[in-house]
Formats: C-alpha cells, structure tokens, sequence
C-alpha cells in the first residue's frame, strides 16, 4: 500500500492518503476542508480512484474536507456513529474492515479523546493511523466531547499498545513537525502514557494539560457533524471562467482543447524567448510575447480585461511565468498545460 502524509499548517493536521497502486484503490484519512484542491490534485495526478475519506473522529480543531470530495470525487463518507453525524455513508464500527483493492483496513474503536475516536490499522499489523488518541510522545486531550482519560487509558493500553513494536504510528496531529513513531517507541517513551505508568498516573497528567480550546472549535465541530458539508449547502468557488484544474504543485492549469475553442475570451501571454516565439514551434495569433526574465518587472503590461493563459514550449518556463502573475495579484490566470508543444501536438491551428 501506498502512504503519502500530508500536513495542514493551519491546524498542524495530518491527512493520509493510502492507495492500493495494482487497483489504483484509495482512501483519505482526516482530510482538511481547505486543502481540498491539493488532496484532489494528489489523488488525480497518481491515477487514484477516491473510494472513502475516512474521519479518524469529530474533529475540534478543523472542518474535514469528506462532502467536498464527495462531490468533487464521488467518494463515501467514513466516521463513527457515536457522533450522529448528518451526511455520514460508511458509519465505522469496531471490527470493520476497509479493503482499499488488495489491502485493507481495520477499524479498531480507541475512545477517549472523543466518545467515537476509531484507529485504522492495516492487515499486516504494520501501519496503524491514530488520530488523536496516540500522538508521537502524547495523547489527545480529553477535556472536551465527551473526552475521558480512563477510557482512553484503556484503548491506547487494550487497543494500540497490543500491536506490534515495530507497527509505524501516523498520528492525527503533530505540533513539533514530528510524523510518525512506532508502537514500541511510544510504550516505552511516551511522556503521559509510557513506561510503567498506570492509569491514575496518566489521567492526573491529562487532567492537568490546562489546552486553551481549539480557535477553529465552535466552527469545526457542527461543520463535522454535517460531514463537513457547508451550512448553505455551496461549494467553495472555484475559477468560473473556464476549466482550471489545480495541480499538486499549486499551479492552476488549462487545456489546449478549451483554449483552442475559446481564444477570443482569453488573453494569451507568451514567456518564450523572441527568437522561440518566432521559431519552429510558432505563436498563438495575438498571442503577447513577453520573455521570462522580463516578466516581474514589465507584469503591469499584461492586460488584465481577460484571463491570462500563459503559454511557453512545454508547460514549464510558463509555470513560473503563472506564478509571477498570481503574486501579482492577477486573479484570473492559468497555465497552458503541455504549452505549444502539446498545441501542435493536438494539431491544433496557431
Ligand atoms: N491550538 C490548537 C488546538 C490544539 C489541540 O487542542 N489539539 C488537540 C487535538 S484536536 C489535542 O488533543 N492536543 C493534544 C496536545 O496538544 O497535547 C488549535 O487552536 O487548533
Ligand atoms: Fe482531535
């Protein structure tokens, strides 16, 4: 199975995406509503097929990003029922069983930080996604959502610490850039709940963390209980000019199809050198040639009445060039993908 953890800086989340390659399979784990475009971008450029974003629980801190995938993909909705949340397809019960293609994954209930928390362990033993019961070095407060530290004492000691020494830990959160421990590390080094600490020792050090709430909290949690779909129901606005797709990289991008049938709506920038732009691989007609190297300095020549569709040999000099313009403040702006090389290679007319 395929692991890529993804981090959210604002709320120093840790999203997964584990993905079954053969069956191109794959799920989210604790997906962030704002990192919707790269989680989308990831899953595409890999060749992935979304099956379920999964909430390890109700998150506090965050809005997951599960109904905007659902929309966007067409994926299920995984969390606890304890909750009773709205828009939930896939309620996670003790013992389910996830098969993401060839793999799979259980869910095994470790309450405590909240009253519906769930790990999600694979079949060999060897990977378990925590959330926030088990952190690296910590534990998920339980001061809130019906937190309680006795019951979490017994899923991290009944349901975690029974899992192999050598199991990677992938936690829900991290606040020191640390990204994953292993069972062994934890039982033995955990500040709250390794070594030879009991259960009273680990609820008087959860019953004295003194956390100031979450910022995001009197926002994320009813938000999470509607599966993270937006209280009106919107979805976020995405570029209505024309069909920019967000690339992993963060750069938005445009065919040469759709710029083919649309040029009259278009501004078309070209970064090339001269000599390139009158070359072999010719221009678009109209298009505005403006070399690379002169772009930060001349950008205030670049109309703005139009998207900009910025264009070079490849798709990659013109990538910076898109970039440029978006730190310009030029709000409508996409890179021609493949540029005119993947132009003539549609055979398209310049
Ligand atoms: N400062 C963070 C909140 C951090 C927080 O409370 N995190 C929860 C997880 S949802 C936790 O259990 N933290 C445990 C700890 O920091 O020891 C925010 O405002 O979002
Ligand atoms: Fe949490």
């Amino acid at each position: 199975m395929i692991v890529r953890q993804l981090f959210d800086q604002t709320s120093s989340t840790y999203t997964y995406l584990v993905a079954d390659r053969p069956t191109g399979a794959a799920v989210l784990i604790d997906s962030v509503f704002e990192q919707h475009a790269r989680d989308a971008a990831l899953i595409r450029e890999l060749g992935l097929r979304l099956l379920y974003t999964l909430d390890t629980h109700c998150h506090a801190d965050h809005v997951t990003g599960g109904w905007r995938m659902k929309v966007a993909l067409g994926s299920r909705i995984g969390l606890a029922p304890a909750y009773q949340a709205r828009n939930i397809d896939l309620p996670l019960q003790h013992g389910d069983v996830i098969h993401v293609g060839a793999g799979s994954l259980e869910v095994r209930a470790t309450p405590g930080h909240t009253d519906g928390c769930v790990s999600l362990v694979n079949s060999d033993h060897q990977l378990v996604f925590t959330g926030d019961a088990l952190l690296v070095r910590g534990a998920g407060r339980t001061d809130f959502q019906h937190g309680d530290p006795h019951q979490l004492f017994r899923s991290i000691r009944d349901q975690l610490f029974t899992l192999p020494d050598d199991c990677v830990v992938y936690p829900g959160h991290d606040y020191q850039g640390r990204t994953s421990s292993t069972i062994g590390e934890e039982r033995r080094h955990n500040p709250r709940i390794g070594g030879a600490a009991r259960e009273e020792d680990f609820v008087g050090y959860m019953a004295n963390l003194a956390l100031p709430h979450p910022k995001q909290m009197a926002i994320a949690v009813p938000a999470n209980l509607r599966g993270g779909r937006p209280e009106d129901g919107d979805v976020p606005a995405t570029p209505d000019w024309g069909p920019v797709v967000m690339t992993y990289a963060g750069l938005p991008e445009i065919g040469v199809d759709w710029v083919a049938g649309h040029r009259a709506e278009v501004h078309v920038l070209d970064v090339r050198s001269a000599a390139e732009f009158d070359g072999d691989l010719g221009h678009l007609a109209g298009a505005q040639l403006l070399p690379l190297a002169e772009l930060r300095a001349r950008v205030s020549e670049v109309p703005t009445d139009k998207p900009v569709v910025v264009v070079c040999q490849t798709g990659r000099r013109s990538a910076l060039g898109t970039q440029i313009l978006i730190g310009a403040t030029l709000g409508r702006v996409a890179n021609l993908a493949g540029g005119m090389v993947a132009w003539r290679d549609a055979g398209l007319a310049s």
